[in-house]
Formats: C-alpha cells, structure tokens, sequence
C-alpha cells in the first residue's frame, strides 16, 4: 500500500475498529471478534504506524502503551474534592441511614442507586472535548498524583469518548482493579519463575502497586481493569439528573460501568442488594468488599450536602473481611495427582469471609522461603472467591522466640520417594510416580470424576484396593479389568480387612457391583474430546480450559503434538498454561497412557476440524511472536519473518542480514542469543511444522475443492514406525481424504505398515494400489500432488 490517501485510510479503519472492540469488550463484556483477530488488526496498525509515524494520533489504540519512566508522580489539586464514605456493619445501621435521609429530604422510601463496593484504588479522570488528558490518584482527597502514563496503559480506559454531547470538560471517577483471573495467572507466573518476578498480596495491592509503577511499561504488562461510578468536575456541558442516568450516560460513552450496578427502594431494597450481591461475592471475577448505597436523585444529594469530606447521601455497607489473622500449628507437604509437593499451613481455626479456614496453601518452598513463615507464627490469611485460601504475609511482631525456618522434606510423606526439584522449576515434586499411591489415586479418582470420563461407582476406597493389588497403575488399565479381576480384588480386599464373605448373598452383591462397575467403565468410553482432556489431569487445565483446546484444535491427534507456543492460540491459555500443557504431552510416559486408553478403545466421538479462527495466528510472523524471544516484539516478528520467510533462514541467517532486513541489532543479537540453544532450535522447527499442519487442517471453504486428497478414501493398516496410526490419520484427513476402516472396491489406497494382515490380502484381492510407508512420507512430505487414480500401479 503506497498511496498515502489509501494508508491514512486503512489506519483509521483499524482504528475504529480497534476502538469498538475495546468497547465491546471492557464496556459491554459482549466481544465480537477472537483475540488472535484483535492482535492480527492491533499489528497491522502498529506496522502502519512505525512505517508512516506522521499517522500517529495520541489516543491511537496503539498508544495504550507504556511511555518512558519519570522520575516521581506530579502533584494533582483535585478541582472537586474526591470523597470518602462513610461505613456501615449492620443492618440496623442501613436503616438508620436510611430513616436521617427520609427525614432530611422529608420523604419516605427514596430510591438508591445500589453497587458494588470494588476493592481496587480510586482514581479521577479528566477528559477535555472527549480526550482523556490526565489521570490521578486519590491521595488525601485535595491532591493527588499525576498517573496519566500508568492509566494510559490500561485498554479499559478509553483514551477519547464515544458518541457525542460530551460536557467539554469531563471527570470521571472509579476504581482501577486487578480482575481476580488476572491476580491468579500473574502469581502463577510469578511463582514459577522462581524469584524473578514477585507474587502480589492480593488483587487490591496489585491494583495499587501497578499504578505506582514509574516506569508505565511495567503498569503496561499488569491485567488492570476500571469501574466508573462518579463524577468530578463538569463544565460545558448538562448532564442527567439522575445518578443511575448519569451512570448509563458514561456507559455510552464508553466508559465501563460494572453491570451490578442497579437501584433499590429504601434500606429493605438495600439489604435485599447486599444479600443478592454477598451470595455472589465469590463467584465474581474481581474482589468487593461490600456495597454503596447512594441517594439516586442528584438534587436530593446537593440538599443532603456533607459532614466534613463524607457525603450525608451515601454509605458503603461492608462484608466480613477476606483477611484474618491466625497461627500456625504445623506446616505439612501434601502430594498432587501430579506429584507437585505443597507445603501447607494446617491453622487455628478462622472465620474467613464467613467460612472457617483451618488449611491454607503455602504455594511452593519459595513461597514459604519468601514469606519465612514458620511453625508458631502469627499470619494473614485470605480467601477470595473460590480460591483456596493462602498465606498472605506473617505478622512479625507476634513470632515467638524458638522457630526455625521451614525446609522442604527430602522424602514423599506418602510413599517415601525422594522429593526432587527440577532447575529452574518452582515446584519441587514426589519422584514416586506410579508407586506413589496419593498420585495414583488421585488421577484415577479425578480421570473417573462425573465431569471427567464419568464412571459411576468408582469410590475412592477401590481405587486404592486396584492399585495397591496391582490391577491399576495407570488410568489407561481401568480399561482392560474383566469381571474376575474385580472378583479377585475384592476377595483380596477382604481378606485383608478380615471381612470374609461368607453367604452367598455377599457373593452375588460383590458379583452385582463388579459387573455394574464394568458396564459404568465400558460406557465410559464413549466421551467427548474436551471430558477426555480434562480426564488427563493435566495440570493447570480444568473443565474450561480443556474445552477450549477441545473447541479450537476439534482433534487430539494434533493437541497432543502441538509444541507449547501454539496452546497460546487459544484465548485465555497463557504461557504458564501453554507450558504446562506442553510439557504433559512431552512425557512419553503419559503418550504411552494416551495411546493404550485409545487401543483400548476410549472413543473421541465428537472430532472435528480446527476453528477457522486459528488462522490468524498461523503465520510466520505469529508463530515467531508467539515463540516469546526476548526483545522479539510482533512488529519485529514481522520484520524477522519478512528477513527469513522459510525455516532454513531462520536458523541460518546472520546479524548482518537481519540488520540489513531492518532488525535493530541489539533485536537480531537477541534472536541469534535465543536460537543459539539447541533445545530453542527444535522448538522453532516443531512450531514452524505444528502450524502447517494447523493450517493444513483448518478448514477451508474455497481451498476445500483443490485438497490433494479429496473424495478420496484411505484404509491405514499395520504398524507405521514414524506416524502414530492418529497421527497418520489426522494428516491425511488434512489433505482431504476420508480414512476408513475396512478396504473395499471403493477403497482408492491402501497404506501398509509393518505387519499388516488381512486388510493388506483384501487389498492385493481387490486390486486396491498399497502404499508402504516410505511413500505415505513422501506424499506427506511434498504434499501437493494427488496420487492419480490410474497409475496407482506399484504395490509393495
Ligand atoms: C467503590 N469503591 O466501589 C464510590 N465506590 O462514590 C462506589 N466508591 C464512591 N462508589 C462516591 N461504587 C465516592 C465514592
């Protein structure tokens, strides 16, 4: 695109575009289109905009970027004082609330607009004929800081208004907070990164610690979200009468106000708000600590004034506390189905946000090392939601004298294994495995799970009888026991427990719960894609994540070799979720389970192409961006793929080449830094390979007619010793061709692998042209040429 007119277009095109999906997404939570689309529009811009920086516009989508470090925060003089509320902890003390402001106003029953109380950092923004010009703190109400570049950063602030009729000028207060899925992927990442980078205390501190930041590129890379719900100063303009009106008003202009927010008649609707909103507390995706109630009609508010900076028509009704203190009585490791090691601090009992905690989660022995929380201490512990509650910090004024600091058991409390810590891991793990019976038990117990491959009647209590006699190791063998099997278990079972059965009544119920055991596991076997990932117990993936990979990928073949860049494809699978899931499927034992529960006939009845969505991010510049290379940006991903359009380039090209193809030297020495380690290398090639193969997959209406193997139908027999028979089915359904089961005249090739019986004679019978597997290679290999029909001659 040359024509200046044409680019100047295409840029505000994009714009708006990315303008209006940042509306739909932060503002009315109904997004349209998929993040890999977002990102593909926001890097065409960002390359618009660094070839033609005469283009740039200050409240560019684009700019929601970090800007230089200052050296301090500018004081800000509030021209409206922000305020402060005044609480309340009771019901009776809502009702008298409520009866001051009936007499005042001389009314009865007024109407409140009701919200949430958010637990973020409070913050005013100033916009001037609809740009945002500067953002600030509270600090005590009069002034505060000056923290426009930080806001800047956050994509839900938008950087000008929507629509029109905006005063000229516009100050908008709210609340930055840290959404809770965003708190927990950063502490995960945080913990695993052992040391480099710092878990926060909870999603307030993270809110406020992000936006006290100097340097607005680390606020950049903080999950910051906003809620507004008042107003400062306003001039030149009208605005509603009503606060609920004036809240609906700043929503259409683009402003995200949260959708709790409603209205109530007088402290009974105020209490039915505070019981409806505490019964939802939990299940939030970000942290209140109560509600507001707030004299809806403005001029009411103007009529009821204040006492000092605490306005007399508002209140905010808090919740019991998420943080309480209590002691620790003992620090004890429990064992994972994956063998993850975590320490754990067993407590004296507390009331937390009306639940009584008596177990909190030490994370990992750097959590433990970090906070130096010993046996006997003093601590805060917080439970938010339905996370499971954890340590927060230790109280150091109240340690006793005599602790010692906590160290990691060498040996499993389970099975007495070592416990070992891979470098640069921060888990530290039960080598036990499969003798590890809380491991075993576990991922049978979880595999077996109603949500998981529902096999109904399998307790707790079996699965360790049928692992401790030896008919259970791994999940895949629930899929081999017959009747006797479980006959013989139970026997042996009571034996031990000297429970002999001996009427023939004990003998026919035993009889009954094994063959309904054996039908439940049979039945089990007919599943669903996303059931059976989640089934895996890979760790880091729950029931949403695994239908997410179900969804988008449609098939395990190409899950299961996906190198770990590519889970990133899918929204909301991180890098600590795409590595996790990477390394599952690294371990060769747990391809070996995958396999033997497919032979034995595990059936993934809902298969199907990959989402048409995945497209965007397929391409070169995609993959290398995703690869996550130091320094190595998408926009320079673009430059780098552009340098080296084919793998080869990639791994051979020198700094000259990349510097002369426009990669900032300190970028190219980055990039052959990265692709110096061999093991980055063979990530490289199996991310470059894997996306072809998506792309190869994906379905694609206008290419669907020109695939090499189309209308064709393949019979696979054997045993191939490069492909897995999956593997070798999934690329040729790639290609096209329909692979089927049994060989008949309609059968256009056979492929035989080592080992092939009476499917290779049907073929030989029927004259159906066989392929060996050196063939299938190459055709794979190259594939662009279709076998011809006619000249399929060459039988093995
Ligand atoms: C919070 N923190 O959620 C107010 N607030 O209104 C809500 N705070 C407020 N309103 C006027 N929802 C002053 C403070």
């Amino acid at each position: 695109m040359n024509d200046p007119a044409a680019v100047a277009d295409r840029a505000a095109a994009l714009r708006a575009r990315l303008e209006d999906a940042n509306y739909r997404y932060h503002v009315l939570d109904d997004p349209d289109i998929a993040d890999s689309e977002y990102d593909r529009l926001m890097r065409e811009l960002e390359a618009l905009e660094a070839a033609h920086p005469e283009l740039v516009t200050p409240d560019s989508p684009t700019r929601h970027v970090g800007a230089a470090p200052s050296r301090e925060f500018a004081p800000v003089r509030h021209p409206i004082p922000m305020l402060s509320l005044a609480n309340a902890f009771s019901a009776a003390e809502v009702e008298d609330f409520e009866r001051k402001v009936e007499e005042r106003l001389g009314l009865r029953d007024p109407l409140f607009s009701v919200e949430p109380k958010f637990d973020g950092l409070a913050i005013s923004l100033r916009y001037e004929d609809g740009h945002f010009v500067q953002g600030a703190t509270r600090g005590d109400g009069e002034r505060g800081e000056d923290v426009t570049a930080n806001l800047r950063t956050i994509k839900a602030i938008p950087l000008r208004l929507r629509g029109r009729g905006w005063p000229r000028v516009l100050e908008v207060r709210g609340e930055v907070y840290m959404p809770r899925a965003g708190f927990e992927a950063w502490n995960e990442r945080a913990r695993a990164s052992g040391g480099t980078l710092k878990p926060l205390a909870n999603p307030r501190n993270g809110a406020a610690g992000s936006l006290r930041q100097l340097d607005p590129r680390v606020t950049a890379q903080r999950p910051l979200a906003f809620f507004a719900y008042a107003l400062g100063e306003v001039a030149g303009g009208a605005l509603p009468r009503s606060h609920s009106a004036m809240l609906r008003q700043l929503r259409e202009w683009g402003l995200p106000v949260c959708p709790l927010v409603a209205t109530a008649h007088g402290a009974g609707g105020c209490l039915d708000y505070y019981a409806r909103i505490g019964a939802q507390r939990d299940g939030l995706p970000f942290d209140i600590d109560g509600v507001v109630y707030k004299v809806d009609d403005l001029a009411a508010q103007d009529r009821l004034g204040f006492v000092g900076r605490t306005p007399r028509w508002a209140i905010a009704h808090k919740f019991p506390a998420q943080e309480q203190q209590t002691r620790v009585e003992a620090i004890d490791v429990q064992i994972g189905r994956t063998g993850a090691a975590t320490p754990t601090a067993r407590l004296a009992p507390v009331q937390v946000g009306g639940v009584t905690v008596t177990n909190a989660t030490l994370h990992n022995a750097d959590q433990v090392t970090r906070l130096d929380v010993r046996v006997g201490d003093t601590v805060i512990v917080r439970r938010a939601g339905d996370v499971i509650p954890e340590v927060v910090r230790v109280v150091p004024e109240l340690r006793p004298a005599h602790t010692h600091a906590w160290r990691m058991p060498s040996h499993c409390p389970i099975c007495g294994s070592a416990i070992v810590r891979e470098e640069g891991e921060a888990v530290a793990r039960c080598s036990g495995e499969l003798v590890c019976a809380a491991q075993r038990t576990q991922s049978v117990f979880h595999f077996a799970t109603r949500r998981a491959m529902d096999i109904d009647g399998l307790g707790e209590r079996y699965i360790e009888d049928l692992g401790e006699f030896g008919y259970v190791r791994a999940v895949s063998d629930l899929y081999k026991l017959s009747l006797d099997d479980l006959l013989d278990m139970k026997r042996r079972a009571d034996a031990r427990d000297g429970t002999t059965p001996e009427t023939v009544k004990a003998g026919k119920v035993a009889t009954k719960w094994a063959e309904n055991l054996i039908e439940a596991i049979d039945r089990s076997r007919r599943t669903t894609l996303a059931r059976f990932l989640y089934a895996l117990g890979i760790s880091q993936v729950g029931e949403a994540t695994a239908k997410a990979l179900a969804n988008w990928f449609g098939q395990l073949a190409l899950i299961r070799h996906l190198p770990w860049p590519l889970f990133k494809l899918v929204p909301d699978v991180g890098s600590e979720v795409a590595r996790a899931i990477g390394a599952f499927f690294a371990q060769r034992g747990n391809q070996q389970v995958i396999d033997e529960l497919l032979a034995r006939g595990v059936d993934l009845g809902d298969l199907h192409a990959p989402s048409p969505k995945l497209r965007g991010g397929l391409d070169l510049p995609s993959v290398l961006a995703c690869l996550e290379v130091p320094r190595l940006t998408a926009v320079r991903a673009q430059v780098l793929a552009a340098a080296c359009p084919q793998l080869h380039d990639l791994l051979e090209a020198d700094q000259h080449r990349l510097v002369a193809a426009g990669l900032p030297v300190e970028v190219a020495d980055a990039w052959l830094a990265w692709r110096a380690e061999p093991a980055h290398r063979q990530l490289l090639r199996d991310a470059v390979a894997a996306a072809a193969r998506l792309q190869q997959a994906l379905p694609d209406v206008a290419a669907a007619a020109s695939l090499p193997l189309d209308g064709r139908t393949v019979v696979l027999t054997g045993t191939l010793a490069t492909l897995t028979r999956d593997e070798a089915k999934a690329r040729l359904e790639a290609l096209g061709a329909k692979v089927a089961g049994s060989v008949s005249k309609k059968t256009d090739f056979v492929v035989a692998g080592e080992a092939a019986g009476s499917k290779l004679d049907k073929a030989r019978e029927l004259g159906v042209a066989i392929w060996d597997e050196a063939r299938l290679l190459a055709f794979l290999g190259a594939d662009g040429t279709a076998p011809s029909r006619d000249h399929d001659d060459d039988q093995t």
